[in-house]
């Protein structure tokens, strides 16, 4: 036992000297047994053949984003079906129904995440998001799956991924709280890869003597970890063939929608996008693009402002929807870029890592000091033989929870939640109040399990009650 040990010390300081990073074990010799296992799983996690084409391509000799040389709009199913579409719509609902109902659909969470953007301490899925009742995101979420389950009288089973930062945590939350009434084994936790950051020089970091500095590998990232994770394997245990994808961070995703799945299903899709109309031609969102006939994500970082602004002979702009996260993935897509060994590009980020110095001292740093290595799960969209782009009503499925203030933080968010509820409420014949300026003056939070969507307030009229200013109502 004690010569395998030495053995592994023995190859992972050979392979680190071999690609000039041999430094991470300067503190090799005061740690002691255990300490020394955590650091060596660390280093044979690592790919550093990978990490050296990174170093060299993103640090070294780094080379301008090239945009394609031929770029066009893609074709988008319409939020409201011109009426040549109208049948396949309808269609399209039937069918969504019916996958769901015959166990066919399972949700998918990308919540490697953590709160620390909006000053909050653990899982970004615990941060409390529903305007009345402060609901958390996963809350919110697993009672969204359990409303689903009794609609469509189904088991919908939910995959989470986490990250090394926050997997015991949520993992805690969800039992502390009798997983908010799901059923324990229809919900599937799994933790994303991690990726080695490096200093200016390409170097690796350490965050403690025993420990690398890593990073989550990025959403992209869970195309490989649904698949070593078991999680796809469990899927066709269960016959589930289409996984509903999105965010922690949106409270209003529709945690399925049987019209996206549906129209994904009829078009025999890979991978398919929710989209919206940009709110401006440079907002912070990913791009849809066609290219090479492929649809394709150009992220709003790489986008030149020409190209942003440019129009199309329609007055329209030539890249008019932004992506926001949402999507349907096939499951056997995820098998077969698995099974034949897929790469995803690498994109980095310049940011603060904290690490130790020489002398084992932990240094915070106040300014970027480090690389990290991320890869983005529409980038897969590329891969897909067939996808196709759903646009949706910004101000029905998005309020994404970002920032501790301004522009998508927890109070603009809370907001469009609040402007969401009023609408359905109208449209099922309740006056809400409303102040001059047009916005809701009350705080209104329907529960999923009152309330999937604005048909079931509707089929529920009788039971709500008239509003008056500055009332707090919470439908559960
Ligand atoms: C993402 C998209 C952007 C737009 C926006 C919509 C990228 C690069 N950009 O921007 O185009 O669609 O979302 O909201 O994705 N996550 C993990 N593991 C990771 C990284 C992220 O689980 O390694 C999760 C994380 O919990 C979060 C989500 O992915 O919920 C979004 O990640 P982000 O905040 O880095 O992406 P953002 O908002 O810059």
């Amino acid at each position: 036992m004690a010569q395998t040990f030495k053995s592994r010390i023995d190859a992972a300081t050979r392979e680190l000297r071999n690609h000039n990073q041999e430094h991470v074990l300067q503190f090799v010799e005061q740690l002691d047994r255990s300490q020394r296992e955590i650091l060596l799983d660390d280093l044979e996690q690592l790919d550093l053949n990978l990490l050296d084409r990174l170093i060299e391509e993103h640090i070294h000799n780094p080379q301008p984003f090239e945009l394609p040389k031929r770029i066009d709009p893609p074709q988008v199913y319409p939020a409201k079906p011109a009426s040549d579409l109208e049948s396949k719509y309808r269609q399209a609902l039937d069918r969504g129904e019916n996958l769901i109902a015959e166990h066919k659909v399972a949700a998918f969470t990308v919540a490697g995440g953590q709160g620390t953007r909006l000053n909050f301490d653990g899982p970004k899925g615990n941060v409390p998001a529903t305007p009345v009742r402060n609901k958390t995101l996963f809350r919110l979420f697993a009672e969204t799956v359990l409303a689903v389950q009794r609609k469509y009288n189904c088991v919908l089973p939910w995959y989470i991924m986490t990250s090394r930062a926050n997997h015991e945590d949520t993992v805690r939350t969800f039992e502390q709280n009798d997983h908010f009434g799901l059923n324990p084994g229809d919900v599937f936790f799994f933790r994303q890869g991690m990726m080695p950051c490096v200093d200016t020089e390409g170097k690796l970091m350490l965050a403690s003597p025993e420990s690398l500095a890593m990073n989550p590998d990025g959403h992209g990232g869970s195309l490989r970890a649904l698949f070593r994770s078991g999680a796809i394997e469990d899927m066709a245990r269960r016959g589930v063939e289409y996984i509903s994808y999105f965010q922690i961070d949106n409270p209003l995703v529709y945690v399925v929608d049987p019209l996206f799945i549906g129209l994904h299903a009829l078009d025999n899709a890979d991978m398919s996008s929710k989209a919206v109309v940009k709110a401006e031609p440079l907002e912070k969102v990913g791009n849809f693009a066609l290219v090479d006939n492929k649809v394709t994500v150009i992220e709003y970082s790489d986008l030149p402002d020409d190209l942003a602004y440019k129009k199309r002979s329609n007055g329209r702009l030539m890249l008019e929807y932004g992506s926001i996260a949402i999507h349907v993935i096939s499951r056997s897509f995820v098998e077969k870029l698995n099974q034949h060994g897929f790469s995803l590009p690498w994109h980095r980020a310049f940011k603060k890592v904290p690490y130790i110095d020489k002398t084992a001292h932990l240094v915070s740093p106040e300014n970027p000091n480090a690389y990290k290595f991320e890869s983005f799960v529409f980038d897969a969209l590329r891969l897909a033989d067939h996808s196709i782009i759903l646009e949706i009503e910004r101000a029905d499925q998005f309020a994404p929870i970002k920032n501790a203030s301004g522009v998508d933080s927890l109070q603009s968010s809370q907001q469009l939640q609040i402007e969401r509820a009023a609408r359905w409420m109208e449209r099922a014949g309740i006056k809400v109040p409303r102040r001059e300026d047009g916005t809701v003056d009350a705080l209104i939070e329907i529960s999923p399990l009152f309330a999937l969507d604005d048909h079931e307030l509707y089929d529920k009229r009788r039971q709500l009650r008239e509003m008056k200013a500055g009332d707090i109502v919470y439908l559960g």
